[in-house]
């Protein structure tokens, strides 16, 4: 299995749940604002990472449905309910939530000038991050005492999740009013997975970092 990613984007999730999976695979890194390899965008017209391609060469894109396909594989790790449970749509009602209203919340403030001069770009900032607070609150509220999304513990919404917050830190947006989502952060980079893709990616040096 190959899996196209570039370093802090969201392939991030996809990177840390094949180390959740212990498989063998191989990782291709994409440079999004250089040239892009035409094996690539044949997988993935949209030219987006995270795009995985099987060992039979078939292609898997988007973050939501990679993630699950990667949690079918290996059902015993419970990553993702049973896709004949209910549960199994709370996973998705996360998944979603996380594509939709965060993740693409998110993507404004990754290219900022391309909305013009510092007063507009300032202008878009404060709108997005206005935006993106109301969700912080639900996001908060929800985890409330829960160590993680899902009740019944870690899955592939908190490796999506984990992934689109730590934004903040290249994005410089102050987490400090919820800190239920800072201490849900280090809960979930303290897992080995995370740790693993995250120094593979150079997010993290050192053994203890
Ligand atoms: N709908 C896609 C969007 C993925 C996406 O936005 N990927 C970003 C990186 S986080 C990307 O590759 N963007 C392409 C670009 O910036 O040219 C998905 O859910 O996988």
């Amino acid at each position: 299995m190959k899996l196209y990613y570039s370093k802090a984007a969201c392939s991030l999730a996809a990177h840390i749940v094949l180390d959740e999976l212990g498989i063998d695979y191989e990782l291709v890194s994409v440079d999004l604002r250089g040239e892009i390899p035409a094996d690539f965008l044949a997988a993935n017209p949209l030219g987006a990472v995270p795009t995985l391609i099987l060992d039979d060469g078939q292609s898997v894109t988007e973050v939501s449905v990679v993630l699950q396909y990667l949690a079918d594989l290996k059902p015993e790790l419970k990553l993702a309910p049973r896709p004949d449970s209910f549960e199994r749509y709370r996973l998705e009602e996360w998944l979603n939530f996380i594509a939709t209203e965060l993740h693409k919340g998110f993507s404004p403030l990754w290219k900022l000038p391309v909305y013009g001069d510092e007063a507009t770009q300032a202008a878009v900032k404060n709108h997005v991050l206005s935006e993106l607070s109301d969700r912080f609150d639900i996001v908060a509220q929800k985890l409330g005492s829960r160590e993680f999304l899902m009740p019944s513990g870690y899955t592939i919404a908190d490796a999506y999740m984990f992934t689109i917050l730590s934004w903040h830190k290249f994005l410089k947006v102050d987490l400090s009013k919820w800190p239920t989502l800072l201490q849900y952060l280090e809960r979930v980079q303290a897992r080995p997975a995370v740790l693993k893709a995250m120094k593979s990616e150079r997010l993290i040096m050192g053994p203890q970092a």
